[in-house]
């Protein structure tokens, strides 16, 4: 039940085209989960709310920055970056979702950022993987992700940065710094794998 209405609420704040991106990542997040040992019903529900806010206008998405006091740097970079951390408080008042990770995943979808759960990695990188996607680079990450995580968020934020950097556009620095973290988790990986 409390699936359904997640659903039908959501269909309600996008368009088709985007609809069937949004239930495409949540079946990408849900079959990541099941091998991830993450809670696949969990991950559906942040498949399927993390672009909630994608279509709203910008003065709705500057007065909820402000009015939940998220960070106002957001407002001098790219207004792509908004609709997911306004998203994750919507979904907490509106649909009363009060799971932190899941509001996390859908928070920091876009950006990513240091110290990302297992849950909020499989929702930023279904997002860039679901089978709907077509750019350079995703074939790569989408044979990353049949194996290793945490690569394939890697190199779905490279790419992501160097795209950005090509159209000679700012990078939010939440995003480098994630990216950055990502290497380290993997250095550390394989030096505890080294020392077995
Ligand atoms: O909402 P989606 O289109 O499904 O995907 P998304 O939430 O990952 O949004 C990606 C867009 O955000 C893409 O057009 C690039 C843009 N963007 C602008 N600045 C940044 C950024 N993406 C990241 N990761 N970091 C930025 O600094
Ligand atoms: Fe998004
Ligand atoms: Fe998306």
């Amino acid at each position: 039940m409390e699936r359904e209405f997640l659903l039908q609420a959501t269909k309600k704040q996008l368009t088709p085209a985007r609809w069937e991106h949004t239930l495409r990542v949540s079946e990408t997040a849900a079959e990541l989960a099941r091998r991830e040992g993450v809670d696949p019903d969990r991950a559906e529900v942040a498949g399927i709310l993390h672009d909630y806010c994608k279509f709203w206008e910008t003065d709705e998405l500057v007065s909820w920055i402000k009015k939940c006091h998220l960070p106002e740097d957001l407002l001098s970079y790219h207004k792509e970056l908004w609709h997911a951390p306004v998203g994750a408080e919507v979904i907490r008042e509106e649909l009363h979702i009060t799971d932190e990770d899941i509001l996390n995943a859908v928070r920091y979808h876009t950006s990513g950022r240091p110290g990302m759960s297992k849950l909020e990695k499989i929702i930023f990188l279904a997002d860039y993987i679901e089978p709907g996607r077509r750019f350079p680079g995703v074939d790569e990450v989408r044979e990353l992700a049949k194996t290793d995580l945490d690569q394939a968020v890697l190199q779905a934020m490279n790419n992501s940065i160097v795209f950005l950097i090509q159209r000679g556009q700012k990078v939010y620095p939440l995003t480098l710094l994630a990216r950055n973290d990502m290497l380290d988790q993997i250095a550390e990986k394989h030096l505890r794998e080294e020392s077995f």
